[in-house]
């Protein structure tokens, strides 16, 4: 390919918005809402974002009145928006996780003479949810990636630096993890649900800052994006107010959990892609 179609190539591919989406924790109807309402989706709830990029950091199951909806709609959206060159993807969550063990070892016993299936329950689990996982649905939770880079953005699911016991690359972590998930090693499957859980290392008052620029020089990219922590936990305040990102360790971190399954209103996220920025600080046309 000559240089000059490469780099035009790339500018057309950065040339969409790209919307993020926190933890959905089965709340079907809002989910649609928000995508209706930021044109990604018409009436039907089918695919109209076009070549928009669509990402949700994971948690998509569990709490909520409708995850198995929630799973079937994200995973008609991927397919409608390949289709026309856009895409649909989403993180693994510890919710993922939890669902998919409930789902592969039921009652088998967990240190502590708990099984899976009481955790996964005591957790938000649905017990008529496993019924309606189809092998489609395992496949695809299976496949999902545990980090991804977007942008300038690094991509996790949990405000945890969990992620680093898997691997020390993007790829790394996301093969080990995809691994695990194809094993019933249970001991791994046990230190998996244990260390996903954990959260807030990012805003500890003590060496947060420093862990958010460790994690970066691990994996890359400027900053971390996740999920996973209610902003109004984090924060306080009342749920229903929280309608936008938080942003903390001098913006070196973004939460996106609006913490619908609480009563939270929920809200995408759109990043500007730096070729876009840089057009438009060029004034050229888009
Ligand atoms: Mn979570």
């Amino acid at each position: 390919m000559q240089p000059s179609s490469q780099s035009i190539g790339v500018s057309d591919q950065r040339n969409y918005p790209i919307y993020l989406m926190g933890d959905v924790h089965g709340q079907l109807q809002i989910l649609i809402s928000l995508l209706q309402k930021a044109y990604l989706i018409d009436e039907q709830a089918h695919w109209i974002g076009e070549q928009s990029h669509l990402w949700f950091l994971g948690d998509l199951v569990d709490r909520g009145p409708d995850s198995i909806g929630v799973l079937d709609l994200v995973m008609r959206l991927q397919r409608e928006a390949q289709l026309v060159g856009g895409a649909v993807e989403s993180l693994l969550g510890n919710h993922e996780v939890l669902l998919l063990g409930a789902s592969k070892f039921g009652k088998r016993l967990l240190g502590g003479g708990n099984h899976f299936l009481t955790r996964w329950r005591r957790n938000g689990g649905k017990k008529e949810d496993l019924g309606k996982l189809t092998p489609a649905h395992l496949t695809w939770i299976e496949s999902l990636p545990a980090i991804a880079r977007v942008e300038h953005a690094l991509l996790i699911h949990a405000d945890s630096s969990f992620y680093t016991r898997y691997g020390t690359s993007i790829a790394e972590v996301n093969t080990t993890l995809y691994n695990l998930l194809q094993h019933k090693d249970l001991l791994a499957w046990e230190d998996l649900w244990e260390h996903f859980a954990s959260r807030g290392v990012f805003s500890h008052q003590l060496g947060g800052d420093e862990y958010v620029e460790r994690f970066l020089s691990i994996f890359g990219g400027e900053q971390i994006i996740h999920g996973h922590t209610p902003i109004h936990l984090m924060v306080g305040g009342n749920v229903k107010s929280v309608t936008q990102p938080y942003s903390y360790a001098q913006g070196r971190c973004l939460n996106l959990d609006g913490g619908i399954f609480l009563g939270g209103p929920g809200f995408l996220h759109q990043i500007t892609a730096p070729a876009e920025a840089a057009r438009k600080s060029e004034n050229l046309p888009l």
